[in-house]
């Protein structure tokens, strides 16, 4: 168990896994769950921050209610305000936080077993965390397809239709669909990768949870799974998900590249972390 639920006991448990696996035992024991709040302090806004999250400052998509833009029941009959969106969120133009490279030191060290993002902005691939340690739960920008027939559409065309914020058809013109990226959107089926590593956390030593609400299901239930004798550490601006409510659960309020740092300084990584972000 856990000393007085401090970052200080998290970070000695982080150095006891690293030597575990350094010692030939597996130390690959750490789960991370992610959200749209571990890329804000990359310039990506996320959903339900007050004043800066989209969900706020989509007044000029005159959408009849905010998620509207992110459902696919909308999307068929008016595809546009996704599209403008689109161009926003679109990968390649913002940079990994040290968060990100937070969870890469940790794949680098042999300790981490997956991470659970809910993010498409890819940024978590951008750190060097390697793909078969990511499951992304709510897809990503990485494949586009056909809404009704599912045939794959090519990336350059979709890389054109959100620069000149078009809506892209299907290739077969007798099908003439709507083709999205294959992001998840509301009322969609989440990845089979996700259903088949959703146990995972019943295996983990440590779970670390960052930049979440933890209001969107099936992904909202997953640091319920972990143990109860599994630590699970929050780093997020405000207390989500009941996490807490276990005797060995630490929160760490507040900014999350903040909360990292003292994670990593706690673990005695705090220099090692700062030159990895540093050449990211
Ligand atoms: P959310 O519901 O907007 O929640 C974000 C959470 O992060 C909130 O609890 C915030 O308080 C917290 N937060 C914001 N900034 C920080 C910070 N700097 N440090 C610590 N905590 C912070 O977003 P969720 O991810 O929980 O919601 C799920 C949706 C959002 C997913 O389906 C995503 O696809 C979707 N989304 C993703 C991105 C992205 O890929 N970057 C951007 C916007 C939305």
């Amino acid at each position: 168990t856990l000393e007085n639920r401090s970052v200080e006991a998290v970070g000695r448990m982080l150095k006891a896994l690293e030597k575990r696996g350094e010692e030939g035992e597996r130390g690959e024991r750490v789960v991370v769950m992610t959200g749209a709040g571990i890329s804000t302090s990359a310039g990506i806004p996320d959903f339900r921050s007050p004043t800066t999250g989209l969900y706020a400052n989509l007044a000029r998509l005159n959408l009849p209610y905010a998620e509207a833009v992110f459902d696919i029941a909308y999307f068929r009959n008016n595809p546009l305000p996704f599209y403008t969106l689109a161009q926003e969120l679109y990968p390649g133009k913002y940079r990994p936080t040290i968060t990100h490279s937070f969870i890469r030191l940790l794949h680098d060290k042999g300790i981490l077993l997956k991470l659970f993002t809910q993010n498409i902005d890819c940024l978590e691939r951008e750190a060097g965390v390697p793909g078969d340690k990511i499951v992304e739960a709510h897809g990503s920008f990485a494949r586009q397809s056909c809404i009704e027939c599912k045939t794959a559409y090519p990336e350059q065309g979709m890389k054109d239709a959100i620069r000149e914020k078009r809506v892209p058809r299907c290739v077969d013109k007798a099908c003439n669909g709507l083709v999205k990226p294959e992001i998840v959107f509301f009322g969609e089926q989440l990845p089979a990768e996700f259903f088949a590593n959703r146990d995972l956390p019943t295996q983990a030593h440590l779970c670390i949870v960052m930049g979440t609400s933890l209001s969107v299901q099936p992904f909202a239930g997953l640091p319920a799974l972990c143990r109860e004798e599994t630590p699970r550490v929050l780093l997020n601006m405000e207390q989500v998900g009941g996490i807490g409510s276990r005797p060995d659960d630490v929160l760490v309020l507040g900014d999350c590249d903040a909360g990292v740092r003292k994670l990593a300084e706690a673990a005695g990584w705090l220099e090692e972390l700062e030159a990895l972000w540093a050449r990211t």
